[in-house]
């Protein structure tokens, strides 16, 4: 808070909102993390958080918080996301904050899921309730980038991750990569698989590494695994078909499925990274962790089809292999060090 912000007051009621709203990280999406504080006189009488995909949203969880119900009329709700105005999996949130009567609404980000989309804002201003939005709009654009991403893109929010040698590889001319990253940033990105909706990989990566793709050494759910195979030439004895989880291929000849695994013919030759991500945005799929290999990261370097890349740099150098793919125009967003390994975080802009 600066001693030139005009509102501290707000400013701290909607950083806690948006704190609320992170607990419900891994569990919420494709819908948005939103959290909501309700505060009168300034004092916080309730807060609430949406907590689970198809549960109720962030102000059912705050209004029922509320112990003296009368207060509402006099107080003031902090939300991090425009309360709904449709009848989705719960009645509309406009519809409950209006029936208590709040007297003001502060929003940070305006929904633009077009079921909502500036409706709830209107629907408030309607019954009379002052209404304001943008307050730590960024923080909340970039908790809910993903959300937004594909609501806005109609597709994945598509998160690159490798690790590279000091020498910029990724792997050895034989695709074999180990030890390039230390056992630290592994168990983080089991750590990000289970934040994720799904986890990609290309031919080769399953071929050659025989990935399991699930989540071992963090707690949460094992995300959706989806592994390209454009002329099914990938061995049935993967660990990716072994049928424990949830498993996309994607191909040029069929469609077909087991109990696990879908197969998914796409007709799209030239076109064949974005009709996928189309295909995954149909399936409500909104984030994916791409995890190599080189070929599948250049690829969508160069059509532009990522949001974020997270590079583990370790020290090992390989003299010779697979070049790491090169970043160009990315914004470094973030760098930090994991024991040797250096972890930097990139997006393709300003978000
Ligand atoms: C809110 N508060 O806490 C959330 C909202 O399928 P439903 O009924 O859960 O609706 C999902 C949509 O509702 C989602 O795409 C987004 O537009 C909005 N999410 N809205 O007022 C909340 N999670
Ligand atoms: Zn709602």
């Amino acid at each position: 808070m600066s001693d030139t912000d005009p509102h501290p007051q707000d400013t701290l009621m909607m950083r806690r909102a948006l704190q609320l709203a992170e607990l419900g990280r891994g569990s919420v999406s494709p819908n948005p993390m939103v959290g909501c504080v309700i505060a009168h006189e300034g004092r916080i009488i309730g807060e609430g958080w949406h907590r689970k995909y198809g549960g109720p949203h962030a102000e059912v969880n705050a209004v029922a918080a509320v112990e003296e119900k009368a207060l509402l009329a006099e107080s003031t709700a902090y939300v991090t996301l425009e309360p709904c105005a449709h009848f989705g999996k719960t009645p509309p949130c406009a519809d409950l904050l209006i029936g208590h009567r709040l007297k003001r609404v502060v929003v940070c980000n305006v929904d633009t899921n077009p079921l909502v989309g500036g409706k709830g804002l209107a629907k408030l201003r309607a019954a009379g309730i002052a209404v304001e939005t943008g307050l730590l709009e960024a923080e909340g654009r970039l908790l809910n980038r993903r959300f937004f991403t594909f609501m806005e893109r109609k597709r994945p929010y598509v998160l690159l991750k490798w690790a590279e040698t000091a020498d910029g590889f990724i792997a050895r001319a034989d695709y074999s990569s180990k030890w390039i990253s230390n056992a630290e940033a592994r168990r983080l990105v089991h750590r990000w698989r289970a934040e994720e909706d799904a986890v990609l990989v290309g031919t080769n990566t399953a071929l050659y590494d025989n990935p399991r793709l699930n989540v071992r050494d963090w707690t949460g759910d094992d995300p959706v695994r989806i592994v390209i195979d454009r002329f099914l030439r990938l061995p049935a004895g993967l660990h990716l078909f072994d049928q424990t989880q949830t498993t996309l291929c994607y191909n040029l000849l069929e469609d077909k499925a087991n109990e696990y695994v879908q197969y998914v013919k796409l007709d799209e030759p030239e076109g064949f990274l974005p009709a996928m991500l189309d295909d995954l945005y149909r399936r409500k799929i909104a984030s994916v962790l791409v995890e190599g290999g080189a070929g599948l990261l250049n690829a969508l370097l160069a059509a532009g089809l990522w949001d974020e890349a997270r590079v583990f740099r370790g020290p090992a150098a390989f003299g010779s292999g697979i070049a790491a793919p090169v970043l160009r125009g990315g914004v470094t967003a973030h760098k930090e060090e994991i024991g040797d390994n250096t972890l930097a975080v990139y997006y393709p802009g300003p978000f």
